[in-house]
């Protein structure tokens, strides 16, 4: 029995607008070696703005997350950051888009897999004038052996470069894991990443997204709006990814065994270019 229930009765692909869905994202290859040079690719209409609307009404419609990260870290303040994780495990529509062709093909084309496995979803509603997220890994928080876990991050609104879309030091994923760093500056803590150019940051359309790696030095800078900077992250593993059993509230919820595939645990979705990979 998976850990997915079926709170909403919405079919997970029967929305208005979600055509889009079912038909590939033709990855280039300068966007496959801006991520595995660059640490990031742009992958404009990843999503059409009517999907992108109907996602961000699913996500607003969930329970949001009370704690932003792994277990040292303190409360998310709600006029800070409102973010919404797992929905995907509750909500059909949120995990059928997830699994869609569409992000799929993405996901394993970027990889260079053949196939890779959702585990994750977590949003970032920023509201007006919310500060800077630091640069940071996420790899230091995360239970996985290897790396190779990639990131869609998806504007769910139109964004404006002063609403602070997600930005990136290019070439910081080839730095290896740098530890836990915030809330200081990292490159206080390594000076030479003082030379890296920051990539990202620019307008984006409901629907686009940008892809990054776990070692991927990334941040956001402060909402000066207007309105709320609305985006969400949804997270691939490759599909050889080990649990290592470091603590964290999403993971924690399925029953993973240190040393244990994540690929043998059924709750977390496989893909391939096709999509969902029924098992
Ligand atoms: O949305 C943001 O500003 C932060 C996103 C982030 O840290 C992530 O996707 O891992």
């Amino acid at each position: 029995m998976s850990i997915a229930d079926n709170r909403t009765d919405r079919p997970a692909n029967n929305h208005a607008g979600t055509g889009i869905l079912d038909t590939p994202y033709p990855v280039t290859d300068e966007q496959v070696r801006s991520l595995h040079e660059d640490s990031w690719a742009s992958l404009p209409g990843l999503l059409d703005a009517d999907t992108a609307a109907q996602l961000r009404d699913a996500l607003l419609a969930a329970e949001p997350r009370t704690t932003i990260s792994g277990p040292t870290k303190p409360a998310a303040d709600p006029n800070a950051l409102l973010s919404h994780e797992g929905v995907a495990w509750r909500d059909p529509f949120v995990r059928g888009i997830a699994t869609s062709k569409r992000l799929s093909s993405a996901v394993v084309a970027l990889l260079r897999q053949t196939d890779a496995l959702f585990c994750q979803d977590i949003s970032f509603f920023k509201p007006e004038g919310a500060n800077p997220i630091d640069y940071h890994q996420d790899y230091s928080y995360w239970p996985f052996d290897r790396k190779g876990c990639v990131t869609l991050w998806i504007a769910l609104v139109d964004l404006t470069p002063e609403m602070g879309p997600l930005r990136y030091l290019k070439g910081s994923h080839l730095e290896g894991p740098l530890g836990l760093i915030e809330p200081t500056d990292i490159r206080e803590r390594y000076p030479h990443l003082r030379d890296s150019e920051v990539v990202g940051g620019k307008a984006m359309a409901a629907g686009d997204a940008q892809a990054h790696w776990e070692l991927t030095l990334h941040g956001s800078a402060r909402n000066k709006g207007p309105g709320r900077r609305e985006a969400v992250a949804f997270r691939y593993i490759r599909s050889d990814t080990i649990y290592i059993g470091l603590t964290h509230p999403h993971y924690d919820q399925f029953g993973l065994e240190p040393g244990q595939k994540f690929i043998d645990n059924e709750n977390f979705p496989r893909v391939d270019a096709n999509g969902l990979v029924e098992r």
